[in-house]
């Protein structure tokens, strides 16, 4: 079989690469000049919103039919990718909008796209709901209950660890209708912020990411109108698995544009730093580091766009299910991300410690990625009941 550079899968197609470099220029130019100060301060990255919202790189998975781009998948991942490179928390703004409305997209009505969708293709941000204090990694065990009253839902309980759960406009929240149907008995529905009885609580005080806020969410008789459930009654649960399928990939992207970043950061640094009268970057050791870090990186990059690329596809191309690559690309390249940023800051050796360089944010940025969207514990669970079905 020829060569044809068309179809060569290990090279991005043109339009990705100038993808990325659109959103590698904003991320440096925009973003990046405020990350340490959104750390240092556990404040909301707003000059990242801004950037993000006017360049249309907010959430590009939005359908054109919804005032949305109508990228796909693996546009989605390199846009997190990029801001990730420079800064965890914001890569958080593109990634959660995409999470928030994953469920909608794959199993609303058209009528509630329409109601949601241009409101976050306009800027507006989108969180997930489906974690409580008492149901994380077993999500089925949820308490929160939904209640039909005439046409509408009244929903009582709490949510926590929210990802931008305090900035949100529209969340997809899902809660019990039916109590003796097991996981048959969650449905989803989308809330908005200023439905009657949603409060957002109290904000947790994190490791990292700690521009990007974690909330809890209260409701106490928060009434919705019906048309606010996505799908039918009792399909909540399989619509909230079926969205990580196609989520996952983006918090591999984001723990992949961590690892990159400080990646070149370490490399940089090494080249400049001497010790024993020649730069750190001439002694062996460094170099093996150097190539293992790397290693890591290019095999955590060619998973996520596989997985991203199947979701994009329905299926992975070997009949696998969506979800078997998509949790091994989200644990591998968290995995990676934590051994890299924790690689980069013994380069720089006591310099990696402090908070002049930013590798020490990274670290603590890619901690959270081996945790949130299935704890990786989690995904090599549903890893392994996939490759044993
Ligand atoms: N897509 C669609 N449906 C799915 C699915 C998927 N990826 N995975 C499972 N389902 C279906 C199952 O087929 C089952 O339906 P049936 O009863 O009709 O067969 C139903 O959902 C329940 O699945 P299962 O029995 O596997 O549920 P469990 O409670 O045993 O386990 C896990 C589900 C542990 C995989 C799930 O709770 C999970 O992913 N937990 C982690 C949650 C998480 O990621 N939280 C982070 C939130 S975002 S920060």
């Amino acid at each position: 079989m020829a060569f044809n550079p068309d179809f060569d899968l290990f090279q991005l197609p043109e339009e990705y690469r100038e993808l990325r470099s659109a959103i590698r220029q904003i991320a440096e130019e925009q973003i990046a000049p405020h990350a340490a100060d959104v750390d240092e301060n556990e404040r909301f990255p707003e000059e990242a919103l801004e950037a993000l919202n006017s360049s249309g790189f907010n959430a590009v998975h939005i359908p054109e039919e919804f005032g949305g781009q109508g990228a796909d998948s693996l546009a989605a991942v390199i846009v997190i990718e990029e801001v990730a490179r420079v800064c965890g928390s914001s890569s958080l703004i593109p990634a959660v909008n995409k999470l928030g409305t994953m469920g909608l997209i794959l199993q609303g009505s058209q009528e509630l796209k329409a109601k949601v969708l241009p409101d976050i293709a306009a800027g507006a941000m989108a969180s997930y709901a489906l974690t409580e204090r008492e149901a994380g990694s077993d999500a089925g065990a949820m308490k929160t209950r939904a209640v039909r009253d005439g046409d509408d839902w009244v929903i009582n309980g709490s949510k926590c660890f929210i990802t931008n759960g305090s900035r949100s406009t529209w969340y997809t929240v899902m809660a019990v209708t039916d109590p003796d149907a097991g996981s048959h008995g969650i449905s989803a529905f989308m809330v908005h912020r200023d439905d009657p009885g949603f409060r957002v609580g109290a904000l947790e005080h994190k490791l990292g990411i700690k521009g990007s806020p974690t909330a809890e969410l209260y409701f106490e008789d928060c009434r919705i109108p019906g048309d606010r459930m996505i799908g039918e009654e009792g399909t909540g649960f399989k619509t909230a698995l079926q969205t990580l399928d196609h989520t996952r990939p983006t918090i591999g992207a984001q723990a992949l544009g961590i690892a990159q970043g400080a990646f070149e950061v370490a490399v940089g640094y090494v080249k400049e730093r001497r010790q024993f009268g020649r730069p750190v970057a001439a002694f062996q050791n460094t170099q093996f580091t150097l190539a293992d870090m790397k290693m890591k990186i290019d095999a955590a990059r060619l998973m996520i766009y596989t997985a991203a690329s199947n979701a994009e596809r329905g299926v992975a191309e070997n009949g696998e299910k969506l979800g078997l690559m998509a949790a091994g690309s989200k644990a591998f390249a968290s995995d990676i991300a934590m051994e890299v940023t924790l690689d980069a800051i013994q380069l720089l050796g006591g310099y990696g410690y402090t908070r002049d360089f930013p590798v020490e944010r990274m670290m603590r940025d890619a901690k959270i990625t081996q945790i949130y969207e299935g704890t990786n514990q989690i995904c090599r669970m549903v890893m392994g009941r996939q490759i044993l079905a």
